[in-house]
């Protein structure tokens, strides 16, 4: 029943999100402000007993408007109080104000309704999510990361910030998590090329992966190369054991 209320909530702020693009830039000066409502909800199973929960997202207090500014930050956006909620059959296991988690008084975020992006970042067996967070720029955005412990609550997953190529984007598939490794992706100019750093944070290396169409092969391809601190040396899949494929998680938009 929750989750069904939270999925009727986010298809009516659709239609409002709708109405607000129409009026355009007249809700930038007198945006309506916007009472409690789930704007996000993800089916997941957070304790991996076969019996999936819902980890929601819902601003508290705040206003949904349209940003009309000459810049890849204009859009709609929901701005103010958040949190952040794991809901099981039985009840709310954990709520979490996300302004506290993040360390700021005021967030947004882009759609009046998304899906969380889970991944285990750091191969703990633990559930991970990444978040929107930070204005990138426009060819993509900031995200912080979250851990679901087993008794549903959520805390941060360290307190870097990854730059990931999903403009607009409140949870991205660009970061992911493989192998115990954290793979996150972006288009790189200096490349030409999409690339995928992936960060192996228990023994504090990097690898770079640089993705690219081959047309002799008629396929994307990964060419790697490890050691940012010390400038980066190529290496190859094999040598690297666990990325025996080479894999690309993000190519170019619209062929995930
Ligand atoms: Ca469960
Ligand atoms: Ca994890």
């Amino acid at each position: 029943m929750k989750l069904a209320l939270g999925l009727c909530a986010c298809a009516a702020l659709v239609v409002i999100n709708l109405f607000s693009k129409n009026v355009d830039s007249s809700m930038a000066n007198s945006p309506p402000p916007v009472h409690e409502s789930v704007i996000s909800s993800t089916p997941c199973d957070v304790d991996a007993d076969g019996i999936a929960e819902v980890v929601e997202i819902a601003i508290v207090n705040g206003r949904l408007w349209y940003r009309d500014w000459f810049s890849c930050e204009s859009g709609a956006i929901w701005e103010g109080s958040f949190e952040v909620r794991v809901v099981a059959s039985d009840g709310v296991l954990s709520s979490a104000s996300l302004n506290e988690l993040m360390g700021r008084d005021s967030l947004y975020f882009w759609w009046p309704c998304f899906k969380l992006k889970m991944g285990d970042y750091n191969g703990d067996g633990l559930v991970d999510f990444n978040l929107f967070s930070t204005y990138g720029q426009c060819n993509g955005e900031n995200y912080r990361l979250f851990t679901i412990d087993r008794a549903g609550k959520v805390s941060c997953l360290g307190t870097e910030e990854f730059y990931a190529g999903t403009p607009h984007t409140d949870s991205t598939s660009y970061i992911v998590g493989e192998g115990g490794l954290l793979g996150v992706c972006c288009y790189s100019q200096d490349e030409g090329a999409y690339v995928t750093t992936w960060y192996n944070r228990a023994e504090k290396s990097q690898l770079l992966g640089v993705c690219f169409y081959s047309p002799m092969l008629r396929t994307y391809v990964t060419d790697w190369y490890a050691g940012a601190e010390r400038g980066w040396t190529r290496v190859f899949a094999k040598e690297l054991g666990i990325l025996d494929n080479p894999w690309c998680p993000c190519r170019a938009p619209g062929l995930e």
